[in-house]
């Protein structure tokens, strides 16, 4: 099985694993070619089988929301797009170029003073975050420009010195745990306006003071949200590639090490920190850095064995790249509702999380096009959750028509490219024990399609297919869910002679 254990060969603090070595996002994992003596590497070293990360393994779709002062300009400030000046709308802090306002960076840095988001409601984001199929959500208390949105002890720059005061932080994980839904806090790391982070690695004594109060500062915060927040189920870390942060391994081996002794159960992905050669996401020897891939950043990977068995999630956004509220939307390509069925049974499919983004507005609403999606995904997934949720990837030869996923002995295929044929032929392995044996549409009054096994004969062919017959009366609009049985083989597949040539 693919979740397996995996990286269980330890002897001292050398790792024997011939396993993935490059923290790659774009490809297959390449082996190790030598191994090297790791001491700040990995604090897991298996895929863990608690309540928690089963739990973990069976949420298929996520919500990522991206709030904070950010969410007031919404990528433009008096009628100037910051489109081509910042990297992203959450980034609109450190907009550049011509169309930048004068003292842009002090204007935002005082824009906390208007934050009042008099139209939120947890519950209501949380009901239809769950209308969506959402299982879990992961929610920005703090992003880089380090604006935090809870009652923060250890920093002044917090929700309480805006006129909303109250704990958003709070609201969000009472109101989604209401609604069933786990909430995973995401922390940003660097911190843009604080004066004791810096980027490079500090080397004056007067930087390492610095620098060291800096560290206990998010030591204290992330105490401090685990305290406050005890039903949250993990941190979603960001903003941990500056060197500053590479070099300071000891400090962020011994953090996570509490933090889990805080709390056993606790999830944390790839990006908190790397080991003493700076490694990210994996060590040196290719062991992954913490429960999940987090790597998988508005990508995907292209096959599951581009993820050595490790658990992993997709974080994606609605436009291009724009995680925080985006006022504009115009002349962007927004993923449709279509699109991101695709990506979500895509990830599935491959034993993933896909975790759609929203970027509320400064008021507290979501865009109105996150509204649309939201309704629309949430419709097929009323149908079609089934086949996301508590689902695991099944061995079954690729197929075009589009994704597979399995639940024991069910079967189901996410139809994306129906055939103008109207037949599904669904490839299984000669000789598999186990073959669709009944089928029927999620959904639709269609509960006992024809299923044929088609033995066709091709030369060398290590596949036997099954036909699954879709009804021309069946009208799709959008990808549909087959959901098939899996029972013993009725016919053998015959043995033809390979042709001679
Ligand atoms: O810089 C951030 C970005 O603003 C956003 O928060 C995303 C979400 O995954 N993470 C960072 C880039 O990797």
């Amino acid at each position: 099985m693919v979740r397996k254990f995996k990286y269980n060969l330890m002897l001292g603090a050398l790792l024997f694993s011939a396993l993935s070595v490059d923290a790659q996002w774009t490809g297959p994992k390449k082996k190790p070619t030598e191994l090297k003596e790791v001491k700040y590497g990995s604090l897991v070293f298996a895929n863990r089988t608690d309540v928690a990360m089963e739990a973990f393994r069976n949420y298929g779709l996520g919500q990522f929301i991206h709030w904070g002062v950010y969410a007031i300009p919404g990528n433009e400030w008096n009628g100037v797009s910051a489109r081509n000046g910042a990297a992203a709308s959450e980034w609109i802090r450190a907009w550049k170029g011509p169309a930048a306002p004068n003292n842009w960076a002090t204007i935002y840095d005082n824009l906390y003073k208007q934050f009042n988001p008099i139209y939120f409601d947890a519950k209501r984001w949380a009901k239809q975050a769950k209308a969506m199929g959402a299982k879990y959500m992961i929610f920005t208390t703090k992003h880089h420009d380090g604006f935090a949105l809870w009652p923060t002890k250890y920093s002044p720059y917090n929700i309480t010195k805006s006129p909303y005061k109250k704990d958003i932080v709070k609201e969000i994980v009472d109101g989604y745990n209401a609604e069933g839904i786990d909430v995973f806090l995401y922390f940003s790391i660097l911190e843009w306006n604080n004066p004791d982070y810096m980027s490079k690695v500090p080397s004056t004594d007067e930087e390492k003071t610095r620098y060291n109060k800096f560290l206990q500062y998010t030591r204290n915060q992330l105490i401090e949200l685990l305290k406050n927040y005890p039903t949250i189920k993990g941190f979603w870390f960001d903003g941990t590639w500056d060197q500053s942060w590479i070099k300071s391994h000891e400090f962020t081996y011994a953090l996570e090490k509490e933090l889990r002794t805080i709390k056993p159960d606790l999830i944390i992905g790839s990006r908190f920190r790397n080991d003493e050669y700076g490694k990210r996401h994996f060590d040196s020897n290719g062991v992954l850095l913490g429960d999940y891939e987090q790597g998988w950043e508005r990508k995907l990977p292209e096959d599951i064995s581009w993820l050595d068995g490790n658990d992993w999630d997709c974080v994606m956004t609605i436009p291009p790249n724009g995680w925080g509220y985006m006022k504009d939307w115009s002349g962007l390509y927004t993923k449709t509702t279509d699109d991101i069925i695709e990506l979500l049974m895509k990830s599935v499919s491959m034993n993933g999380n896909f975790v759609l983004n929203f970027g509320p507005d400064g008021l507290g609403n979501m865009h109105p096009g996150e509204d649309v999606i939201a309704k629309e995904l949430g419709e097929w997934m009323k149908v079609n959750g089934e086949a996301v949720h508590a689902v695991r990837y099944a061995d079954f030869p690729k197929t075009n028509y589009g994704y597979y996923t399995q639940k024991g002995k069910t079967l189901y295929l996410t139809v994306v490219n129906r055939p103008n044929n109207g037949v599904i032929r669904i490839p299984v392995i000669k000789n598999s024990k186990e073959v669709p044996v009944n089928a029927l549409i999620l959904g639709s009054s269609f509960t006992d399609l024809l299923v044929k096994h088609a033995d066709i004969g091709y030369d060398l062919d290590k596949n036997t297919y099954y036909d699954v017959i879709i009804p021309k009366e069946y009208i799709s609009n959008r990808t549909f869910v087959l959901k098939m049985q899996l029972g013993e083989p009725r016919v053998n597949s015959s043995k033809l002679m390979d042709a001679k040539m």
